[in-house]
């Protein structure tokens, strides 16, 4: 099949698609939205989009769409793709041994740009429909300074939202004014449900949004502290970025023309609070899980599974890696992690009731290696500077407190140091970074030649590890190797082998 002869996907065109893809079987014209997502990516798409997109098709109750929302302007290629297509797209689940299952996703109901319409977006927040209001703003998008753990007022799009309540650019613009209009009205709140990999993201969200509005609305912030439930979750599955090869697939392959189709493994994970400000899906019939207490479950995911990406993606880049599974495949990088999983992080884990943690570590070693979810390093590397704050320095952290290993993590530190000076490989090809810190992590990096510990120089992510001598004399030790050789796999053998 070549691409002229594939179908355009769209809501006419369902009933035509080939049988080897699966439609939703529900009537999308009696969908209401009952969540308003803020940051409709990737993970959205295969993580509760699916969820949702289950629970309709399995339970017949139409409440439950989804209109996405986009707060950047970087949000206006995935609109207007996804506005063509009546907000359809495929999902593509790839398994290890070569399986693809092929799946029309129908919850979307509509997409706003905040910065086309930020009254629209606000006032679809605040209407009865919406139960629910989720995030994937990533862990920056949380605005918090991560050594204190405060909100930052001094980010100028805080400055901004201040100053312009009608038309904001952050998050929490959005959900202070809409539940102002609620809170007016007289009306209950939405649920505000964080989906980003953060230890008590609900805690986190409360607690940012508190700050903000408590800046100049104190009666908004006791309405939202006593009426607005935040339920912390756990989520997980392994989505890469979609390819060029991806879309080529679906369009000669399986015949569908899909302009941004998601690829993801088999495996996910939602583990929930059960705490919700008004009725909520029911999701547990579709396989999430609702807990009392989600910390166990949260620390032991992100500490492990996005923590040993970002080894992986530090390491790896800067040797000759350039996916997940490519690094995983190779035994040093494998021993290695495996290494900073069990003498690291597992010391420092709470029991996880009905979980084996060695079970755990083989099954994310099975997904890791996936060799059909080409998962970019460039992918895990975009914005380290706040992934390695959010995954990575807490167990730095926890360890030096409790006398724990710190050589594998602080390898990682240095390796970081070295790929945000040099920003290339070890063959000299340019790495692809993407952060907002870029430029303050190049300068600081840069000075390493001169001062060792310049990089650490960055007080808003290193400002607890630098006063931590143990630490101090590992990096040094480390980052002058690193300097000196240009060697990372013999710095990595030396750790292994110790
Ligand atoms: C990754 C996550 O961004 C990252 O660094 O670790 O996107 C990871 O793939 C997901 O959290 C998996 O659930």
């Amino acid at each position: 099949m070549t691409i002229n002869d594939s179908i355009l996907l769209n809501q006419a065109n369902l009933s035509s698609l080939p049988d080897s893809i699966t439609v939703p079987n529900y009537d999308r014209s009696q969908v209401t939205a009952g969540i308003v997502h803020i940051g409709v990516g990737g993970f959205h798409r295969s993580h509760e989009a699916f969820y949702t997109d289950d629970y309709m098709q399995q339970s017949g109750d139409l409440s439950w769409g989804i209109c996405g929302v986009g707060l950047r302007e970087g949000d206006r290629k995935m609109q207007s793709i996804l506005q063509e297509q009546d907000y359809l797209y495929t999902l593509v689940v790839k398994h290890p041994n070569g399986q693809v299952e092929n799946r029309v996703i129908g919850c979307l109901t509509d997409f706003l740009l905040s910065c086309d319409a930020p009254q629209k977006v606000i006032d679809k927040m605040a209407s009865d429909e919406t139960k629910i209001v989720s995030l994937t703003i990533t862990e920056g998008g949380y605005n918090f300074n991560p050594v204190t753990d405060e909100f930052d007022f001094t980010h100028p799009d805080v400055v901004h939202d201040l100053a312009n309540p009608g038309s904001p650019r952050l998050v929490f613009g959005y959900l202070a004014a809409a539940l102002k209009l609620r809170k007016d009205a007289g009306k209950k709140p939405f649920t505000i449900q964080s989906c980003d990999n953060i230890q008590h993201n609900g805690n986190m969200t409360r607690k940012m949004l508190l700050a903000y509005v408590g800046q100049y609305d104190k009666a908004l912030a006791s309405w939202i502290a006593e009426e607005v439930q935040f339920p912390n979750a756990m989520v997980d599955r392994i989505t890469p970025a979609t390819t060029a090869a991806d879309m080529a697939y679906l369009a000669e392959e399986v015949g569908v023309k899909d302009n941004w189709p998601v690829v993801c493994e088999p495996f996910l994970q939602w583990i929930i609070e059960d705490k919700f400000s008004d009725v909520r899906p029911l999701w547990e019939q579709v396989g999430a899980q609702f807990v009392a207490d989600v910390t166990p479950y949260e620390k032991m995911k992100i500490r492990l599974l996005n923590a040993g990406h970002s080894v992986l993606g530090i390491l790896g880049s800067i040797d000759e890696q350039e996916t997940i599974d490519g690094a995983v495949q190779e035994p040093l990088f494998a021993r290695y992690l495996r290494l900073f999983m069990d003498a690291e992080v597992t010391p420092i884990l709470d029991p996880v009731e009905g979980i084996d943690l060695t079970e755990y570590k083989d099954v994310l070693f099975e997904r890791f290696a996936n060799p059909n979810i080409k998962d970019n390093l460039s992918r895990i590397c975009l914005e380290s500077s706040s992934k390695v704050s959010t995954f990575l320095l807490p167990t730095l952290l926890q360890n030096l407190a409790n006398d724990g290993d710190i050589a594998c993590a602080t390898l990682v530190v240095a390796a970081w140091c070295y790929y945000s000076d040099k920003q290339v490989n070890k063959n000299g090809k340019a790495l692809d970074i993407n952060d907002v810190m870029a430029a303050d992590l190049h300068k600081a990096a840069q000075q390493t030649s001169d001062d060792p510990l310049a990089f650490l120089q960055l007080d808003s992510i290193f400002a607890d590890v630098k006063k931590q001598p143990r630490f101090v004399t590992e990096y040094k030790r480390q980052i002058e190797t690193l300097y000196a050789q240009g060697d990372i796999k013999a710095q990595m053998q030396a750790v292994v082998s110790q």
